[in-house]
């Protein structure tokens, strides 16, 4: 018999939206901290990645996944969202052009909004001068770009770039966040730091922002 996280991750990788949704609900019932279910929301998107990589699933199948990991963010949120404390600081937060995944964004968001931040949500497919206004606009003390694709990071590179041009780049520390985001990456786009865990992405933020 398989354990209910197993069957979750299970369901998810399936595509099984019913019994992904319902044993979801069942884990946060039972009172399971939300970032083990985060943790194995992270197992069952490496596997429908792969699958997709190897000519298993097909893009439909990546939009069905995309469609089930909303709604299991639907469930999650309240629970993470729970500990508001006041604000912490600003962050103006988007995913970089020519990329549209935001599910990974939007639990940093909340993640962040818990933690006290108040967030700027620029949304998907933004180009640098978007970045730029809003930096200019909210003087947030932290910029987060997320992005999942390769391409992502040169998009990550020329918002960067666009920010240093506009003279901001002193007056805002810079994370950038994703599947393809690493140290090399933070390097080669000149940003502060990167994550590609929520978790991590925020104390990293936190860190950045000067909040102990
Ligand atoms: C769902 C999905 C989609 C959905 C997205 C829906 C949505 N609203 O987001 C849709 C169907 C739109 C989609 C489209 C495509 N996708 Co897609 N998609 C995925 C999939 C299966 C899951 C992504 C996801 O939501 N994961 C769950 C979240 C919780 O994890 P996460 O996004 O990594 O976020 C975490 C961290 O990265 C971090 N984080 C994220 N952002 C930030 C920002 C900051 C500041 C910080 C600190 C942290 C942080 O925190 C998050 C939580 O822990 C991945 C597979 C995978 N392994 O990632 C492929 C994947 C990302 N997609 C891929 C591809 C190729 C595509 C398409 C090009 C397919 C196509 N031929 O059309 C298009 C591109 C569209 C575009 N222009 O962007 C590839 C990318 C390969 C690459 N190296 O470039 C992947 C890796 C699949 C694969 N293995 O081939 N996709």
């Amino acid at each position: 018999m398989a354990s209910m996280e197993e069957e979750f991750v299970n369901a998810l990788a399936e595509l099984d939206e019913t019994k992904t949704l319902e044993l979801a609900k069942k884990r946060i019932a039972a009172g399971e901290d939300p970032f083990k279910i985060l943790d194995d929301i992270r197992k069952a998107t490496d596997i429908i990645g792969k699958r997709y990589e190897e000519g298993r699933y097909f893009v439909s199948d990546l939009i069905m996944a995309g469609e089930i990991l909303k709604q299991v963010m639907e469930i999650l949120k309240p629970v993470i969202g729970e500990k508001r404390g006041e604000s912490k600081g600003k962050v103006v937060i988007g995913t970089v052009e020519g990329d549209v995944h935001d599910i990974g964004k939007n639990i940093v968001i909340a993640l962040l909004e818990a933690e006290g931040f108040e967030v700027v949500d620029l949304g998907v497919d933004q180009p640098p001068e978007v970045f730029v206004n809003a930096v200019k606009e909210h003087k947030p003390q932290v910029l987060g770009l997320s992005g999942l694709l390769t391409e992502a990071i040169e998009s990550m590179k020329k918002t960067i770039e666009a920010i240093e041009k506009a003279g901001l780049r002193n007056k805002v520390k810079i994370i950038i966040g994703g599947g393809r985001t690493n140290e090399e990456a933070k390097q080669y786009t000149k940003a502060d730091d990167w994550a590609d865990d929520a978790a991590v992405g925020v104390r990293k933020i936190k860190a950045l922002a000067g909040v102990v």
